[in-house]
């Protein structure tokens, strides 16, 4: 079954899922690192490799990866460089909260014959950024405004707007690091307007965090700077997912 398959069904069920986003800037390729082993021990649902900016290539991560867990690995991709046939899959991003039309279309059109010769699965979705109180990476390096989380009425118009467009998940970012999550009056009105998954990341610290992220609605939830600085949460939250 493809990972899309997975979160729709997820969502149809009422069950949750965990993704743990990989830089592979911060990522060391030993099978003994804490984080390699807690990965094995308590697996997520899916790995996301990616981010903003990388100064290395990703098919050396993606290929470890690979051979030491088996769990689906997605390409998170900053920009089109960020491709890699030895991934499962990839959230193929269009950068909906913004109006740089790099983001919009221009990469994806850069990207998409390269696309076509690989296996991956590709799954559409609307990336929509919203603000946390600082500049992210994401906002600096796309040169587009995060939406203010006071505007409820412009981020849901923004999701709806994306599933319109076919696109086949909503993905509500804040920023790897950000200080706070998505909040839960967001996710909780988009849940209740969309048909399509949502996906939300950035902030997610602790399991409380991310209950408050499940129980306002979101169907996946990604958790990066955590894991990174402290593998073995990812026991107690994989707890959460299952709940
Ligand atoms: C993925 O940007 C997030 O959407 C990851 O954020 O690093 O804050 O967990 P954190």
């Amino acid at each position: 079954m493809g990972f899309l398959r997975k979160i729709q069904e997820s969502k149809q069920a009422g069950k949750k899922l965990l993704a743990v986003l990989i830089d592979p800037d911060k990522f060391t390729k030993d099978e003994n690192t804490p984080l390699v082993s807690q990965l094995k021990k308590t697996p997520p649902d899916i790995l996301l490799v990616g981010g903003s900016l990388l100064s290395d290539y990703l098919d050396e991560t993606i290929t470890f990866l690979k051979k030491h867990l088996s769990v689906p690995v997605f390409l998170f991709p900053g920009n089109v460089i960020q491709i890699s046939s030895e991934a499962d899959g990839i959230l193929f991003m269009s950068l909906i909260s913004g109006r740089n039309p790099e983001f919009l279309i221009g990469q994806q059109v850069v990207a998409a014959p390269l696309l076509e010769k690989t296996h991956l699965e590709i799954i559409p979705a609307g990336y929509i950024l919203l603000e946390n109180g600082k500049t992210t990476s994401v906002e600096y390096m796309s040169n587009t405004k995060p939406i203010p989380q006071d505007k409820q009425d412009i981020i849901l118009a923004t999701a709806l707007a994306g599933q319109y467009l076919g696109q086949q998940v909503i993905y509500l970012e804040t920023g790897s690091g950000s200080n706070h999550t998505v909040s839960q009056a967001i996710i909780k009105l988009l849940s209740g307007k969309l048909q399509i998954p949502i996906i939300a990341g950035g902030g997610i610290r602790n399991e409380k965090d991310l209950k408050t992220i499940y129980d306002a609605g979101a169907d996946l939830a990604v958790v990066g700077t955590v894991i990174e600085e402290n593998p073995e949460i990812l026991s107690a939250l994989v707890e959460v997912s299952k709940y």
